[in-house]
């Protein structure tokens, strides 16, 4: 289920590995989030070139990117590209929802309803659903009675939306709220910001990519990639051996100077106890607000942007191209909604607690559902029809975020219990997919009908994954990471904090350990003579 990045390169794997793979995929459009996120200024935070498929040799060699962040247009004509240059499409069947899919514990087989009646059957489903894929959207008073255009950033349309001379009023700060401000800004008549949370940021340093940048890293494309599967995040940084507090002041500010101005992300890993220690996160975060700050004129405007309420990275930073700067510009204001709250859309507008702001668009820059939200929005049933918003009712639980017991056949890509997002998704979407390619292969090979994660490998999972994250930062913020985002959703902390480099040496043993973890069948469960499990 799925064409987006995941989805493709299951498709294309599985199939080299001779399978006869089918992707259904809601929209009329492949992409994923990069065929739904069409607004002004969106780009990826993570380099061209790592953003990028690794499996073929020449795709990377003939596509040429032409930016070092790549823009959403760029992105999805590169994922376009890829779906033809590998003859995908026949293989993917478009405007199809999908939802509801059951399991056959007889015939060990998954039936997948789709919203239009349709029926479609397959002995596996692969779950590429995205993990920031199910935009969530404020509940204000009177937002009906808008009359002007109401926008969903995750959902932008397809037409031209021309903001010239126009009142834009954007809800929310996270990234697609900071990338699309100063684009909009630049065509606007005036831009109202309303944040909520201020956001750490940093800068993008993106410039056009050069033939000769092109050259030198085509000529070891290889090095580069197993740079990035080697690393904590899956972008190649490695973290420097120091810890923050062990140099001097004077080194220090060298060290941060150079990682804002070149690495984005990689800031982070300067030392490598910034999102371990909360001294160190201090130290870092201070040195961040300074450099934000020096960004903004207005001092009254840049304390409101200043973060206060988390340390840095323990929510997800953005990496910029002018946010702050688009607050000097005499057609943008911020509204601080945490000191004055909103209370209303009214027909002309959006009233807060200070003041009325009349407006011709308002865009709901508000995120997602996030890592749970678009696996839970079908109706999924496993062993006895229970679903999977049931198994997961006090969060989820996963082994090594590929499946969970009672969801025999069942793989996910980028879910819970897996780096996802706190690693560049191509770099561990690409570890799974390659994973579960050998496995499926296996399972064929060796007459296995039915697979199934065992209760105690996931339950010990769990375990891990929150021993991992009790090690950070990662929970003194509310944040989409730990189910702060939606209101009732469990307080849990979803994805592995443990980094890529390690992710991968424990998929590898687990594949080398005969898949423990994972009970394999050649009779399914249900059909077996005394129900018990055959590991
Ligand atoms: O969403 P977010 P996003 N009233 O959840 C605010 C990826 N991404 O779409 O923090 C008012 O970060 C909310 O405020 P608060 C990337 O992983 C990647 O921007 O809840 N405000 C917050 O400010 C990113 O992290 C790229 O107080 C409300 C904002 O809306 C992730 O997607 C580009 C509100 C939501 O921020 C999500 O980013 C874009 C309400 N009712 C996105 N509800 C790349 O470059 C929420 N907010 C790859």
């Amino acid at each position: 289920m799925g064409a987006g990045i995941a989805g493709l390169r299951t498709l294309y794997s599985l199939r080299k590995a001779g399978f006869d793979a089918q992707v259904l995929e809601a929209s009329d459009e492949i992409g994923g989030v990069w065929n739904h996120n069409r607004y002004p200024g969106a780009r990826c935070d993570v380099e061209s070139f790592d953003y990028s498929y690794s499996f073929s040799k020449e795709l990377e060699q003939e596509w040429v990117w032409s930016e070092r962040y790549p823009t959403q247009p760029e992105i999805l004509r590169y994922l376009n590209h890829v779906a033809d240059r590998f003859d995908l499409r026949r293989d993917i069947t478009i405007n199809a929802r999908v939802e509801a899919a059951d399991y056959n514990e007889e015939s060990a087989t998954w039936t997948l309803t789709l919203h239009d009646g349709r029926k479609a059957s397959s002995r596996y489903l692969v779950l590429c659903l995205g993990q920031l894929s199910a935009p969530k959207m404020p509940n204000y008073p009177g937002q009906d009675r808008f009359k002007g255009e109401t926008i969903v950033s995750a959902m932008w349309p397809r037409r031209e939306i021309d903001f010239t001379g126009k009142r834009v009023g954007i809800i929310g700060t996270g990234s697609s709220g900071m990338q699309m401000t100063p684009v909009i800004a630049q065509i606007a008549e005036r831009v109202t910001v309303f944040q909520r949370t201020a956001n750490f940021s940093v800068p993008a340093a993106n410039a056009p990519l050069t033939e000769e940048e092109d050259r030198a890293v085509k000529a070891d494309y290889e090095a580069r990639r197993e740079m990035t599967r080697n690393s904590p995040t899956g972008l190649g940084f490695q973290p420097g051996k120091k810890k923050t507090l062990e140099v001097s002041d004077e080194e220090r500010e060298e060290a941060f100077e150079k990682a804002y101005h070149r690495l984005g992300f990689g800031f982070a890993l300067t030392y490598p106890d910034i999102l371990l220690d909360k001294d160190a996160n201090r130290v870092a975060s201070d040195f961040l607000r300074r450099k934000m700050g020096e960004r903004v004129e207005d001092p009254e405007v840049r304390e409101k942007l200043m973060p206060v309420t988390h340390g840095f990275g323990t929510r997800r930073p953005t990496v910029d191209s002018g946010y702050f700067e688009a607050f000097n510009r005499d057609n943008v204001d911020l509204a601080d909604i945490r000191e004055h709250p909103i209370e209303a859309f009214t027909e002309t507008g959006i009233r807060t607690s200070q003041k009325h702001y009349p407006l011709d668009f308002v865009i709901f820059a508000t995120g997602f559902d996030a890592l749970t939200g678009a696996l839970l929005k079908p109706r999924i049933a496993g062993r006895g029809g229970v679903t999977l918003k049931e198994k997961w009712a006090a969060g989820p639980i996963t082994n090594m975020g590929l499946g969970t017991a009672g969801f025999p056949n069942l793989l996910i890509v980028g879910g819970p219990g897996s780096p996802t997002v706190l690693s560049n998704v191509m770099v561990s979407t690409e570890l799974q997919v390659d994973w579960m390619t050998e496995l499926l292969s296996h399972l064929r090979d060796a007459g296995v009908r039915e697979i199934e994660v065992t209760r105690e490998a996931e339950a010990a999972w769990n375990r891990h994954v929150a021993e991992r994250v009790n090690e950070t930062l990662y929970m003194t913020a509310q944040s989409f990471y730990n189910g702060g985002e939606v209101e009732g959703k469990p307080k849990v902390f979803m994805p592995y904090s443990g980094g890529v480099r390690h992710y991968r040496r424990l998929l590898e043993q687990c594949a080398a350990d005969d898949y423990v973890g994972f009970a394999l069948r050649s009779t399914p469960l249900a059909t077996q003579p005394e129900t018990q499990d055959a590991d």
